[in-house]
């Protein structure tokens, strides 16, 4: 059942708690809260972790990418209390300790960012949109989460969703999906990592059994079905990387918006007012392959200087360190401005090939979609330079395997890989990777199960309402 469906609004779905094997689960997360708080949970949120079939390190340049959500998700047992309060306690209580924070003082840990960190950029960017400041109610919060973390499958995306969500629905407010969307995006950076939409979008805005063609500014999903008789596997390296407590990602996107900078400078734009690769290609009205000839032409292979830089943008090295280097960043010395611009330019073309393939049914379609998926890992590996050894090692072997096409899915430097596979040799290819890779390495081969599994598009967020209310 969906309540609250303003006309022409798409809200969140609200649901009754179903009575499938979803149902053990919070019935599970029920009896925790109980035990934790004395009392019975008022309802749960739900976001769903995501795998990104193609267009990886793109979305913070304004390009189109082609997630899907899986299974995986955060959930969360909240009840609303008149405390000025939020009381936050985790089904894994070993790994994650209780915490609980008083509404008006909200106290984000960038250096060192903790579980409750990410809880608290979905409290406190729904409080602000919310213009709620010292008036939200308090909560009390049981989480629990399936998305392995640090694996490039938003975990940490889910779990600012799922915050911004149960905070909403505790203040009584409904908000459409692309507004929590876009709020979740913007507040999750206030962990420090300055990541794009992709993971918010796709969590509140998928939809069961097909995968989305996610645009930015504005905000846009659209279906995108995939051919059939071919399946998706995740594969897990059991590499964390935990991005908000590294300086790779920053890095990344600090490189992409020197070189938007300078092709920008080159090309006698108004070079302080572009900040995304995708917006210089837009003002000088370039196709993608013309965007990577013209890098190929202005820009070098060579990693550029602080003091280049400084030189070809006319700035002072101090004006350099001050409004250009970022959180995280202000010890970079050396920039890969012509991999990470090609990268960009290229992956984003192929991203509107794969949904092309995908729209006009060609009976090639998976052979051409695993190319593409095969391109889009080498341009990660060697010009965005964000997988690593174990993660390679893995692609290769899944592509051994049977699968048609491989490739690092989400941030990368470890995490997981995705895989496209006929649907009828699925179980064969899940067998030899489980053989070829996890069984050789003793620390991964229990791990099978919860790091190699087959996924379908899966639903986006929504709020499960017990049945008596
Ligand atoms: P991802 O690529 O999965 O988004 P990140 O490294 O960005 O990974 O974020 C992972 C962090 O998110 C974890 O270190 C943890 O702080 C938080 N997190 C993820 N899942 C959970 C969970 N089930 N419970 C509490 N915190 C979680
Ligand atoms: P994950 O896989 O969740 O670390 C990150 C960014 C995305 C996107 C991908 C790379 C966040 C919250 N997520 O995803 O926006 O840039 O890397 O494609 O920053």
């Amino acid at each position: 059942m969906t309540l609250n469906m303003a006309e022409n609004v798409p809200v969140v779905d609200f649901q009754h708690v179903p009575q499938t094997a979803a149902a053990d689960r919070l019935k599970k997360l029920t009896e925790n809260f109980e035990k934790r708080f004395g009392c019975k949970p008022e309802f749960f949120g739900r976001a769903p972790g995501r795998v990104n079939l193609i267009g990886e390190h793109i979305d913070y340049c304004g390009y189109s990418v082609l997630p899907m959500a899986i299974e995986q998700d955060v959930v969360i047992a909240a009840a609303a209390t008149k405390s000025q309060e939020v009381l936050l306690s985790n089904v894994k209580s070993d790994l994650y300790s209780d915490f609980e924070f008083p509404i008006n003082n909200v106290d984000i840990n960038k250096d060192h960012p903790r579980w409750q960190d990410y809880f608290q950029c979905g409290f406190l960017g729904m409080v602000e949109h919310l213009q709620l400041q010292s008036t939200a109610c308090g909560m009390r919060c049981m989480v629990d989460g399936s998305v392995p973390p640090s694996s490039g499958l938003s975990s940490s995306s889910a779990l600012v969703c799922c915050s911004a969500l149960v905070t909403m629905h505790a203040n009584g407010q409904s908000l459409p999906k692309d507004k929590l969307a876009d709020m979740c995006a913007r507040c999750e950076r206030y962990i420090g990592t300055q990541g794009g939409g992709m993971d918010q979008a796709i969590s509140f805005m998928a939809q069961k059994g097909t995968a989305k063609l996610i645009e930015f500014n504005p905000l846009k999903a659209t279906d995108v079905y995939l051919p059939d008789g071919i399946s998706f596997v995740i594969s897990n390296s059991c590499v964390e990387m935990n991005k908000a407590a590294t300086s790779e990602f920053n890095t990344r996107v600090l490189e992409c918006r020197i070189a938007t900078q300078i092709l920008a400078k080159k090309k006698d734009l108004q070079w302080a007012n572009f900040q995304r690769l995708g917006d210089v290609q837009k003002a000088l009205n370039l196709s993608l392959p013309q965007a990577v000839e013209l890098v190929q032409k202005l820009l070098h292979k060579e990693p550029y200087t602080r003091s280049e830089i400084c030189q070809i943008l006319e700035m002072k090295e101090e004006d350099f360190v001050n409004n250009v280097l970022s959180a995280r960043t202000t010890h970079v010395q050396s920039f890969k401005l012509f991999q990470r611009a090609t990268h960009v330019f290229s992956e984003a073309g192929r991203v509107l090939s794969f949904k092309h393939i995908c729209d006009e049914a060609d009976p090639s379609a998976p052979q051409k979609l695993g190319a593409l998926m095969n391109e889009s890992h080498t341009s990660c590996r060697d010009m965005y330079e964000c997988s690593c050894t174990d993660l390679d090692n893995l692609v290769n072997i899944c592509l051994e395997s049977g699968a048609l096409g491989s490739r690092l899915t989400g941030a990368g430097w470890g995490g997981c890989a995705v895989s496209m596979v006929p649907t009828n040799e699925v179980m064969k290819f899940l067998v030899k990777v489980k053989e070829n890779f996890y069984d050789k390495i003793p620390s991964k081969a229990a791990l099978v199960g919860t790091s190699l599994f087959a996924t379908q598009p899966g639903s986006g967020a929504m709020i499960y309402l017990p049945s008596s209310s």
